[in-house]
């Protein structure tokens, strides 16, 4: 039987990152894929994906990724989102911004006899947001196949982040999975009167995918793995953050930066 750790959106968390590659090592696990987002509102974008890059087989882009790495036509932004990019890319070693460019959109191959595919978001863009509460007709799209993906083959089971929390589901005899955030998890749907305990939402959470490669008649299964980490390590130089209570809130509370914004559009 092989394991895979699957983690997404470190988004610059180093603490957060450190902690999941211990953990992960810790339970004889070497194969680790990354879902991308390695950068944008924590302070050490750097070091982690100087982590990413020595420790993982498999890194894709994610939109983040993208949008640091890329020029593009920033004419339509406001001040706050020039000024997030302008942060954000002024934190990176040039190698590290011609490596996040280099990044693949999609990554699939076989275990257990069933195709699983891996991508940021969505097979089509790296940020189209896709949440429990989307319809089936949106889901079931995660499933199909796109001039990105690597074959033109339907996919058995899906990994894909973005989103920043767990969420699993089967459906069209298929099995769905967001393998949750390593540096910056939260939960749209909050309400104060039964909300369980906030240390949940603000661990590191990443996948353990285990299968085997080469038989297709033998059992495959999904771990959802859920860790703190030493998040006041990570807070000790937010006064360097762009927006450091905003990153204060995110790290310590799970209550995002954009929550509101992000909730409307997920309700879609
Ligand atoms: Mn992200």
């Amino acid at each position: 039987m092989k394991r895979i750790a699957v983690i997404s959106d470190i988004h610059g968390n180093l603490e957060a990152t450190k902690a999941v590659l211990a953990d992960i090592k810790k339970r004889g696990i070497s194969d680790i894929y990354c879902l991308g987002d390695l950068v944008t509102k924590g302070s050490h974008p750097n070091e982690c994906i100087d982590l990413i890059k020595s420790h993982c087989q498999v890194v894709l882009r994610g939109n983040t990724d993208r949008f640091i790495s890329n020029d593009h036509d920033e004419s339509a932004l406001n001040d706050l989102a020039k000024k997030r990019i302008e942060w954000n890319r002024s934190l990176l070693s040039q190698e590290n911004l011609l490596y996040l460019k280099s990044l693949p959109f999609s990554y699939e191959f076989y275990m257990s006899g069933q195709l699983v595919r891996l991508f940021h978001a969505s097979p089509l863009k790296d940020d189209l947001a896709i949440s429990h509460l989307d319809p089936l007709s949106v889901k079931r799209k995660q499933f199909e196949a796109s001039p990105f993906t690597l074959s033109q083959n339907t996919a058995d089971i899906v990994l894909f982040g973005h989103t920043h929390y767990q969420i699993m589901e089967k459906l069209y005899c298929r099995t769905l999975i967001n393998v949750g955030s390593v540096g910056n998890s939260l939960d749209l749907i909050r309400d104060p009167a039964i909300d369980g305990p906030s240390t949940e939402i603000i661990h590191a959470h990443y996948l353990i995918l285990e299968g085997d490669m080469q038989s297709e008649d033998s059992a495959i299964s999904f771990q959802f793995v859920s860790l703190p980490y030493n998040i006041d390590k990570e807070l000790n130089d937010v006064e360097n953050n762009l927006e450091p209570e905003e990153y204060r809130l995110e790290l310590e509370k799970g209550i995002y930066r954009d929550m509101s914004r992000l909730a409307e559009k997920l309700k879609h």
